[in-house]
């Protein structure tokens, strides 16, 4: 495989033989259950054919030295720059290592052995496009930190670590769901959490349905503070419905009756984010039921329904993921469109009748150029496996 041929190769030439271990973890597409993960909810991610490669050998040393060869950078780091985020010479540790270094500190923090490492890295998820990218990093060091440490974690547990390093070192306030998906991906199949009691569980697609992800191409900006806000707004939702329901613990817990009755209580924006929140909860209740019963009709009106929602409510949708939703459902064999991942740009999903899933990607494509003069990515994904030690 092209990828890893390539960072075997790098690898030998920057380190001078060759990497002991070579570790993969995907990227993944949410079906349904969009910026609920943060608010006790349940999704219904897949991970996806896309993912993040490390080559990498134990150093011996304290130091560990990681090429990221999609920026072409290199940078150094060891337990004792990690938390002042520095690199060994002391110059600022740039941004992309926060991501492996905030995986270190996490494990170290947990008392689990994290030996130093050189490593190659190189990822096929597109960046920003709300595919998990960093989700597939952090899985991805992980893997790669088991391997060499010594200890053996349940899935769970190091996707949990992987939040933690994103929660507390990277400063991004996100959800379990990206690093769940990354690290318990199973193939052919989409996984269904529950992200208070974090039990799940596989659903399987209909044979002859295809998940066919749409790059915008439009990459997206100042996500993190947007979306620390939207995650604010929904606590403070929570702490104002608690002067009437005190046992409500987050948004999960309150039935979409008891919203209706409650919700002009609240200032109008967090109604909105709260009303997106409620309801998509609902939406994604039913999916269960309907995948096993094969009704991918009522499945993908809730895709579409959750898009509206995710525009008009939550606000996180952009004038690009608009036109390729719109287009997608305009088009034959399309069971439903939305974006996917927290939006603001990057990714549609879409579910598509297998036979005409080429031509839907190509009309979709042709349809998006011509109305916003951008080229898009389309491709038909297949649900794959979770983060990996490959045999080499
Ligand atoms: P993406 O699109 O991968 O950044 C983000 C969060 C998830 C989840 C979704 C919205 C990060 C790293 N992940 O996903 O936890 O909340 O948005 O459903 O920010």
């Amino acid at each position: 495989m092209e990828i890893i041929d390539r960072i075997t190769e790098i690898f030998r030439k920057r380190f001078g033989n060759a990497p002991a271990h070579l570790v993969r973890a995907p990227g993944r597409v949410n079906l349904l259950g969009e910026h609920v993960d943060y608010n006790d909810g349940f999704v219904l991610p897949a991970a996806i054919d896309r993912a993040t490669y490390i080559a990498f050998s134990p150093t011996g040393t304290r130091l560990s030295s990681l090429v990221a060869v999609d920026l072409n950078q290199e940078a150094f780091f060891s337990p004792e720059t990690i938390p002042s985020k520095t690199q060994a010479d002391g110059s600022p540790l740039p941004e992309w290592a926060h991501y492996p270094a905030g995986v270190m500190w996490a494990l170290l923090e947990d008392n689990l052995s994290a030996p130093a490492l050189n490593a190659v890295y190189a990822s096929d998820v597109p960046r920003g496009s709300g595919l998990s990218s960093s989700a597939s990093v952090e899985m991805a060091f992980v893997t790669a930190w088991q391997t060499l440490g010594g200890w053996t974690l349940p899935p769970m547990q190091r996707a949990l670590l992987g939040q933690k390093a994103e929660n507390k070192y990277v400063g991004v306030n996100c959800g379990i769901m990206d690093q769940f998906a990354s690290t318990c991906g199973v193939e052919n199949h989409l996984l269904l959490l529950d992200c208070r009691s974090l039990e799940w569980k596989t659903v399987s697609l209909p044979e002859n349905i295809s998940i066919v992800i749409a790059d915008t191409s439009v990459r997206r900006k100042l996500t993190s503070g947007e979306y620390n806000k939207r995650r604010a707004a929904c606590e403070k939702a929570v702490h104002l419905l608690q002067q009437e329901l005190p046992n409500i613990k987050s948004l999960r817990d309150i039935s979409l009756e008891d919203f209706n009755r409650l919700s002009k209580q609240l200032p109008e924006e967090a109604a909105k984010r709260a009303r997106h929140v409620v309801e998509e909860i609902e939406r994604s209740k039913q999916a269960e039921a309907l995948l096993e019963a094969g009704n991918v009709q009522d499945f993908g009106k809730l895709m579409n329904q959750c898009h509206v929602s995710l525009r008009n409510l939550y606000e996180v949708s952009c004038p690009e993921l608009d036109v390729m939703v719109r287009v997608a459902q305009s088009l034959e064999g399309c069971y439903g469109a939305r974006l996917t991942g927290a939006g603001f740009g990057g990714c549609t999903v879409n579910l598509v009748a297998r036979e005409e899933a080429d031509e839907f990607a190509r009309s979709l494509a042709k349809g998006y150029e011509s109305e916003t003069g951008l080229h898009p990515e389309i491709y038909i994904t297949r649900a794959s496996n979770g983060a990996e030690l490959l045999n080499y």
